[in-house]
C-alpha cells in the first residue's frame, strides 16, 4: 500500500544547491573597475566587425585527430606531453594568418591560448608546459598579438578553463586539492594574458563544464565573478563571452547560427570541416561549401550577430588549402558586398526562398541564394518608399513596381545572377525600415 499521508506532510524546504568554491585567494578590492565603458559602447566595434577568424592550434595538430585526441583515446598526461618535444613549427608565420584573414573579410581573430589538453602557446610562469618552455621555444601568442595589431585587426583570445591534467577537474569531491589547483592555474593565467600581451578585445572561454557539477554551480566553481571582476579591471574595453557560467557580453552559439534577443550580442562559431573537430584532422574528406558558408555569414549579420569562422592550423603552422581557398572565396564576394554585412541591423521584411534580408539605417540589403528565372524579385509588405533599387555588385538598377497585396517587385533582374552564391540587391528607402502587417497571417497556430 503507498501510504498517501506523505502528501500531508509540509514538504522539506527545497536543498540549496551546494557550494562549491575552489578559491578564496582575491583580495577585498579585487573589484569592478569603474570605469569600465557601458556594454553599448564596447559592443560598437563588434557589431561592426560581424565577420572573424577561430584559430584552433596546438600540440594536438601533430597527431592530426582533433582537438579532443588526448580524452578520446585516453592518452595519459605523461604521454601526451612528448609531443610538446616535437611541436617546433618552422614555418608558422603569424603574419600570413592576419593576411589570410584580412584577404576574407574578417575584422578580428581569437586564438586558442590554452586548450582543454594545458599546452599554453604563451609564457606562462605557471606551468611548465608551453610553447615557451619546450621545443618551439616561442610565445606564439605573442606573435600573434604582434601580427594581429600590426594588420588592424582586434584580438581575442581563447582560453580553456579546464585541463585535463588534472585529476581533481573529473573528480572535484575525491581530490579536492587538484581541484583547486586547476582554478588556480586558471585565474593565474588569465591574468597573465590580461596582463602581459597589451589591450585584448575579446575573451572567449571555454571548458567551463565540469563533471558531476550542476550547471547552477559552474560560476561559483570556477571564481568567475572574481575572474571577471579582475579582467575588467585590467581590460576594461574587453568583452568576455558567456562561458564562465556567467552571462557576460555574448552568447556563443556553436556550429549554428542562432540570434540572440535583439540587444544581446552574440556570435556563432563554426568549423570548415564538419562538426567532428576544431583543430587540424588529416584527410577529413567533408568540408563546408563557399555558398554555405556565405549563407551562415549572412544568417548570423541579419540577426545583428557575428561569425566567427575557424582554422585548424597544421602542425607547421601554415593553414591547409581546403580553408585557406575557401576564405579567398568568401573575401572576393565581401569585397563587393561586405557593405550589407558590416554594421548590419535586423530588418522585417522576408524574402522568401529566394533568401534573407540584412539592413544598415535607410537601407535594405536583399541577399539571393537562389536566382530567379523570370528577371523579377518580391518582396512584400514593405511600408517605406523605396528611393533606389541596385546590384550592389554591378550598380545595376532595377525597375520597382507595386503590386496587390503590398508587393513590391524588383525587374530587370539578369538571367544570370551576377555572384553565383549571393548577388545583393541594394534597396535605397525613405527611412529606418518598416513592414506593413501581412494580408495574410499565421498566428495562433496550434
Ligand atoms: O570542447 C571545445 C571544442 O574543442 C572547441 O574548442 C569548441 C569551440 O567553441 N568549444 C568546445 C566544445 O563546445
Amino acid at each position: 500500500m503507498i501510504c498517501c499521508f506523505g502528501s500531508l506532510l509540509p514538504k522539506p524546504a527545497p536543498k540549496a544547491p551546494q557550494r562549491v568554491r575552489m578559491i578564496d585567494y582575491y583580495s577585498t578590492e579585487e573589484r569592478m573597475s569603474d570605469t569600465i565603458p557601458s556594454y553599448e559602447e564596447r559592443m560598437k566595434w563588434f557589431h561592426q566587425a560581424r565577420f572573424g577568424m577561430f584559430i584552433h592550434w596546438g600540440l594536438y595538430s601533430i597527431p592530426a585527430r582533433g582537438e579532443w585526441v588526448m580524452y578520446q583515446e585516453q592518452i595519459p598526461a605523461a604521454d601526451y606531453a612528448h609531443l610538446a618535444k616535437k611541436f617546433n613549427p618552422k614555418k608558422l608565420d603569424a603574419a600570413s594568418w592576419v593576411a589570410l584573414a584580412k584577404e576574407a573579410g574578417m575584422k578580428y581573430m581569437v586564438l586558442t591560448t590554452r586548450h582543454h589538453d594545458g599546452f599554453c602557446l604563451f609564457d606562462s610562469q605557471v606551468s611548465d608546459f608551453t610553447s615557451v618552455k619546450t621545443a618551439a621555444k616561442r610565445d606564439i601568442v605573442r606573435e600573434y598579438v604582434d601580427a594581429a595589431r600590426a594588420g588592424g585587426m582586434k584580438v581575442g583570445f581563447y582560453y580553456s578553463w579546464l585541463d585535463w591534467r588534472f585529476p581533481g577537474y573529473f573528480d572535484y569531491k575525491g581530490k579536492p586539492e587538484s581541484a583547486k589547483a586547476l582554478v588556480r592555474q586558471a585565474h593565474d593565467q588569465v591574468k597573465e594574458l590580461m596582463t602581459n600581451y597589451g589591450k585584448i578585445d575579446v575573451l572567449w572561454y571555454d571548458g567551463h563544464w565540469v563533471p558531476n557539477l550542476e550547471k547552477e554551480n559552474i560560476a561559483e566553481f570556477w571564481g568567475a565573478k572574481e575572474m571577471n571582476a579582475m579582467v575588467r579591471k585590467l581590460q576594461p574595453h574587453i568583452l568576455i563571452n558567456n562561458r564562465s557560467g556567467l552571462a557576460e557580453d555574448l552568447d556563443t552559439p556553436e556550429q549554428h547560427v542562432t540570434a540572440s534577443a535583439a540587444g544581446r550580442g552574440w556570435e556563432s562559431c563554426m568549423t570548415m570541416g564538419d562538426s567532428c573537430g576544431w583543430g587540424f584532422i588529416a584527410n577529413n574528406p567533408n568540408f563546408k561549401t563557399v555558398p554555405q558558408i556565405i549563407q551562415h555569414l549572412v544568417t548570423a549579420a541579419a540577426g545583428e550577430g557575428n561569425f566567427l569562422l575557424n582554422c585548424g592550423p597544421k602542425s607547421d603552422g601554415t593553414i591547409r588549402k581546403e580553408e585557406s581557398d575557401r576564405l579567398k572565396a568568401i573575401g572576393e564576394w565581401m569585397a563587393a558586398n561586405g557593405e550589407s554585412i558590416y554594421g548590419s541591423e535586423r530588418t522585417p521584411f522576408r524574402a522568401g526562398i529566394m533568401g534573407i534580408c540584412t539592413a544598415k539605417g535607410n537601407n535594405v540589403y536583399l541577399h539571393i541564394f537562389r536566382w530567379p528565372i523570370q528577371g523579377e524579385a518580391c518582396i512584400p509588405n514593405i511600408k517605406n518608399k523605396i528611393k533606389k533599387a541596385t546590384i550592389l555588385q554591378t550598380g545595376q538598377n532595377l525597375e520597382i513596381v507595386k503590386a496587390s497585396n503590398n508587393r513590391t517587385y524588383f525587374r530587370g533582374l539578369p538571367k544570370k545572377a551576377p555572384h553565383p552564391y549571393d548577388t545583393v540587391i541594394k534597396l535605397e528607402l525613405d527611412g529606418k525600415p518598416e513592414a506593413l502587417t501581412p494580408q495574410w497571417g499565421y498566428t495562433n497556430c496550434g
